[in-house]
């Protein structure tokens, strides 16, 4: 397909470069859905998903997939449609994604934190046509939610519920009589996943069928799965780490079996582990270290556990060494982003780089570059900024373009925000981020974004949220505020932004009022002063003070 006639509001790869990651195989030119079908052909009676007491066999998954197609196009929802898909961890998030691809819609992928505000934006962005919701999960009512968004939103029609559907569409009212059609060219625009951001508003990114599914194939490759893989999706099963890195996509790719935690609790996640001889899971740092703190109290079966990767966000050393001994299996660490590149410590490297990198490409045309601040490259072994370009990789965000002309190199290379160093072997080490966000246990917060809704408030004169140290998450958030009078408590503030409607992971986990905010010498808020508040012998980093 021509660049030209890509979804309008994404960057294609330049030609030359497109041509380039075919003939190398990388893209394949098959569809996300197209792929599952050849599996399907091979491990039609192998169990594809495992949800709580339901287990589907590949053809059974399929069959699921081809209906729910067929129900989606009878409200009307055909090639290039977006579809908001905000689902907890069920079986039904695969079949939704899946009859998307295959009709050539759009998943739009909201995590099940995400409330009002930016559920609202993902719709308007995107000029969404439908949600997919579940009707309650950890006691807040998604159809509450919707009824409000489509109020403002006129684009959005249909809204299809999991569960109890009231005036909506059940999901499973949807699974009609299956209808061949075409599938999408693969090079088409396959989802948009959502960036952890920096800026003000969320931003969304493109993924192409071809480009997601290399990424998908060779991570499989890289982990060594194969059909006797069982893999335990903990994290939200809408984040990229464990969709594609191997994740989910991964072991579909190779027949194996998908089980589902509806929690991703030590105790509830080593009950499934043990009962269904999970081989692979995935861990952001947080749920590593409060798994490790269970591991030592209880003694469930894990034998089966081949592999524990571990993601998302900064591994402590001390953490890393503890994993292998406590599980008795693999320690994989995973350094990724939803725009692209991903690298994993291999099953051969040596120890020392395992527990001490975040691994190396997935790709030999994972071109990385590291530079300084005005982007000549730093000296080898030096740390600088990460900028990358890859079969994977996108070339820009969704309808951003005048951001996208910050975050990517007028030679297409991403900027992304880390701080990297690179040893001789090509392993990376992140040794922290130049980008305005906190790393709360792998949730990634914009601090624009959170800025500008303290500022909504007409007490706050000025705002500044920056990362303080957590002993648990690694990070927690805490906001910096001038207040005019009559000054609001932290906590008003606190509800304030609930009010607004953001994922409650976004409210500030501290607010602390200042006379005013520190600038540097050219006027912008000095953040790294700030945080050194809570790098201080002195200062209080124990937690939330109210
Ligand atoms: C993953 O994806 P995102 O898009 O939620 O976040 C990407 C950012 C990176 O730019 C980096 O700042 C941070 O998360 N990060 C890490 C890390 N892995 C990600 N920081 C330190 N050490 C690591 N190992 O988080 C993601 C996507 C695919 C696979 C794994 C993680």
């Amino acid at each position: 397909m021509s660049g030209a006639d890509l979804l309008e509001g994404c960057t294609p790869w330049p030609e030359e470069f497109a041509e380039r990651y075919r003939a190398l195989g990388y893209w394949a030119g098959v569809g996300l859905y197209q792929r599952l079908a050849q599996v399907v052909a091979e491990h039609g009676e192998r169990v594809a998903v495992v949800c709580g007491e339901r287990r589907w066999s590949y053809a059974q998954f399929d069959e699921k997939i081809r209906r729910f197609a067929a129900g989606l196009a009878r409200l009307g929802i055909g090639p290039r449609d977006r579809v908001v898909l905000q689902l907890p961890n069920l079986g039904e998030y695969y079949v939704a994604c899946y009859a998307l691809f295959r009709i050539g819609a759009l998943p739009v992928f909201a995590l099940p934190a995400h409330r009002r505000s930016e559920i609202a934006y993902f719709v308007e962005h995107t000029q969404a046509r439908a949600c997919v919701i579940a009707d309650r999960e950890a006691g807040f009512d998604y159809r509450e939610l919707m009824r409000e968004v489509r109020a403002s939103q006129d684009c959005l029609r249909e809204v299809i519920v999991v569960g109890d559907a009231q005036e909506f569409h059940a999901f499973d009212s949807l699974y009609d009589a299956p209808i061949d059609r075409p599938g999408p060219d693969a090079g088409e625009i396959a989802f948009l996943q959502l960036s952890g951001g920096s800026t003000g508003v969320p931003k969304l990114i493109p993924r192409s069928h071809d480009d997601y599914l290399y990424s998908v194939r060779a991570s499989a490759e890289i982990c060594g799965l194969d059909e006797r893989c069982v893999y335990l999706c903990a994290l939200p099963c809408a984040h990229n780490f464990p969709m594609s890195s191997p994740g989910a996509l991964g072991v579909f790719e190779v027949g194996g079996r998908v089980v589902l935690a509806r929690q991703a609790e030590p105790d509830f996640c080593f009950g499934l582990i043990a009962a269904e001889r999970v081989t692979l899971t995935s861990l952001v740092p947080s749920l590593a270290l409060a798994w490790l703190e269970s591991r030592a109290r209880e003694r469930h079966d894990l034998s089966s556990l081949q592999t524990i990767q571990i993601g998302g966000a900064h591994l402590a050393n001390e953490v890393a060494r503890r994993v292998p001994g406590a599980f008795g299996c693999r320690l994989q660490q995973v350094f990724g982003m939803a725009e692209g590149l991903v690298n994993y410590t291999r099953d051969d490297d040596a120890e020392e780089l395992v527990l001490a990198t975040q691994g190396r490409p997935i790709s030999a045309d994972d071109e990385i570059r590291i530079v300084d601040d005005d982007d000549c490259p730093v000296a080898e072994g030096e740390t600088g900024h990460l900028l990358t370009r890859g079969p994977y990789t996108i070339r820009g965000y969704y309808r951003a373009e005048a951001h996208n002309a910050r975050a990517f190199t007028v030679d297409g290379f991403y900027r992304t925000g880390d701080r990297v160093r690179r040893l001789a072997s090509g392993h990376l080490i992140v040794e922290g981020r130049a980008k305005d966000q906190v790393n709360r246990g792998g949730e990634k917060i914009a601090a624009e974004e959170v800025e500008s809704h303290l500022l909504a408030h007409p007490a706050v004169f000025d705002a500044a949220l920056v990362a303080m140290p957590d002993r648990w998450l690694g990070e927690k958030s805490c906001a910096f505020v001038v207040l005019r009078e009559p000054a609001p408590s932290p906590r008003e503030l606190q509800r304030f932004l609930r009010e607004r409607g953001i994922a409650a992971f976004k409210i500030p986990d501290r607010i602390e009022p200042v006379e005013r905010l520190p600038r540097t010498a050219v006027g912008k808020i000095d953040k790294k002063l700030l945080r050194a508040r809570f790098l201080a012998p002195s200062a209080d980093a124990s937690g939330p003070t109210h």
